[in-house]
């Protein structure tokens, strides 16, 4: 048996694991703490002191390991001086910095991203300290080297970043070229060595969340869609080649980065964010309210509307797009069904745009344990719905680490058997 810790930061939460694989898959949470934007003055940040802080408790929890990896959300970057202090408290995808944007022509083709105003090349146009930075490091890159002394430019995460050319998978020298040289890490893959902390060597994973989402999807064979479901729903297929034509442009899709040189192409649809704002701003609980929700009746509005981009009252800014009064269970309602349709609209694209046909969705991420989102999204797919593992990324996380310490070994497919193996799933028919 061989033990590794698995640090995992989501939009709204972070959690440290510990995975013991050999005879079969055990993870074991050893810690859990909150996350979210904080405003100071005018500016959306995130607390990445504090982030790191709650790391280093998890780490001290999971006991002894044999490799420690770190994934995290997307897009977002500490920038470091010369002397490898960093510069500011890194600023939050959602910060308004951004708006207004319109990305240049001829980029899709290079990059294959479709355009979120927040893409990391779209911050650093709006960025005030680029001209004293000497380098920048994504989020996850970011602890390592907190953790470690050394950096590197994870690839599935430095793909979101809109730098590198899809094609090669290295940082394009087209889209760099005005960047401060060096200002980018050399790139480093999935199960790479990216140092040591207090005796212990960091594993590069799949350091973007959504790519070691993915490799912990429990399908059988090629042929599914999956909809990693937390903030955001991420709503696609898994593809040996980028799609790079003018109709996937036009409908927003994506082609990130993956494990082992997959692609993923989805979609992002606004996901439970919607629902996570509402609970705060009316200060309520979940499950008392998708109780009601069930038995509510709910209106359609465009979750992907950019309205629901910055935090703020969204039971308001939902209401309005419906142009009617709710109460809070047809709110929520609301907003299950809306996604339920979001989810089928982009799965349907996906197949249609890179010709790759499914015959089931998995459901991983939190929103994994969401029954009526999981039974709204399999009427609206007329597909079956495997919903699980919820912890979905913190697993595809300790399987990279797994086989790079040489305690699984094999393809992404070795991999999810472990995961189909071990995990509690639950299966919803479309009715
Ligand atoms: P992220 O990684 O983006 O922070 P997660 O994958 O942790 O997101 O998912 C968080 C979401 O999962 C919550 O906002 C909530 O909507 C949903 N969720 C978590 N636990 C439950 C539960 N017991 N029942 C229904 N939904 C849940
Ligand atoms: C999900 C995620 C997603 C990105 C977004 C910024 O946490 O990484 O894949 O698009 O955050």
């Amino acid at each position: 048996m061989r033990a590794v810790a698995a640090v995992d930061l989501g939009a709204s939460s972070g959690r440290v694991v510990r995975g013991l694989i050999g005879d079969g898959l055990k993870v074991e949470e050893v810690h859990r703490f909150p996350n979210g934007p904080v405003h100071l003055r005018d500016t959306l940040h995130w607390d990445v002191p504090g982030l790191y802080r709650e790391v280093l408790t998890g780490l001290r929890r999971a006991g002894e390991v044999d490799s420690i990896g770190i994934d995290s959300w997307a897009v977002d970057y500490g920038l470091l001086d010369a002397r490898g202090r960093l510069l500011d408290n890194p600023v939050h995808y959602r910060d308004s910095r951004t708006e207004g944007i319109t990305p240049p022509d001829g980029l899709y083709e290079i990059n294959g991203l479709q355009f979120q105003p927040f893409n990391t090349m779209f911050q650093l146009m709006a960025e005030p300290l680029l001209p004293q930075a000497a380098q920048l490091l994504l989020i996850p890159d970011l602890l390592s080297y907190w953790l470690t002394g050394e950096r590197g430019a994870e690839y599935t995460n430095a793909t979101t970043t809109g730098l590198i050319d899809v094609r090669t998978g290295q940082w394009s020298s087209e889209l760099t070229r005005d960047l401060p040289s060096n200002l980018l890490p050399d790139l480093r893959h999935p199960g790479d060595p990216a140092g040591v902390y207090n005796g212990v060597p960091v594993t590069a994973v799949g350091s973007h969340d959504t790519a070691s989402a993915v490799v912990a999807v429990p399908a059988e064979n090629e042929r599914f869609a999956y909809i990693s479901c937390g903030t955001w729903s991420l709503v696609g297929v898994e593809l040996s080649a980028p799609v790079l034509t003018a109709e996937s442009k036009a409908a927003n899709f994506t082609n990130e980065g993956g494990v082992d040189g997959t692609i993923r192409y989805l979609r992002n649809v606004m996901g439970l964010w919607l629902l996570q704002e509402s609970l705060r701003v009316w200060d309520a609980g979940l499950e008392p309210l998708l109780r009601e929700a069930g038995h509510a009746t709910g209106s359609v509005f465009d979750p992907n509307d950019p309205v629901f981009v910055p935090p703020g009252d969204m039971p308001a800014r939902i209401q309005e797009r419906c142009g009617k009064t709710m109460t809070r269970p047809e709110i929520v309602r609301s907003i299950l069904d809306s996604l339920a349709i979001a989810h089928r609209d982009a799965i349907a694209d996906a197949q249609r745009l890179s010709g790759k046909e499914v015959e089931v969705v998995h459901i991983v991420g939190g929103g994994s344990r969401n029954e009526l989102l999981c039974q709204l999204t399999a009427d609206a797919c007329g597909l079956p719905v495997v919903a699980g593992p919820a912890e979905a990324t913190a697993l595809g996380n300790v399987l990279v680490q797994a086989r790079a310490v040489g305690a699984a070994q094999g393809t992404l497919t070795d991999l999810r058997k472990l995961v189909r193996e071990s995990q509690p799933l639950r299966r919803y028919l479309p009715r």
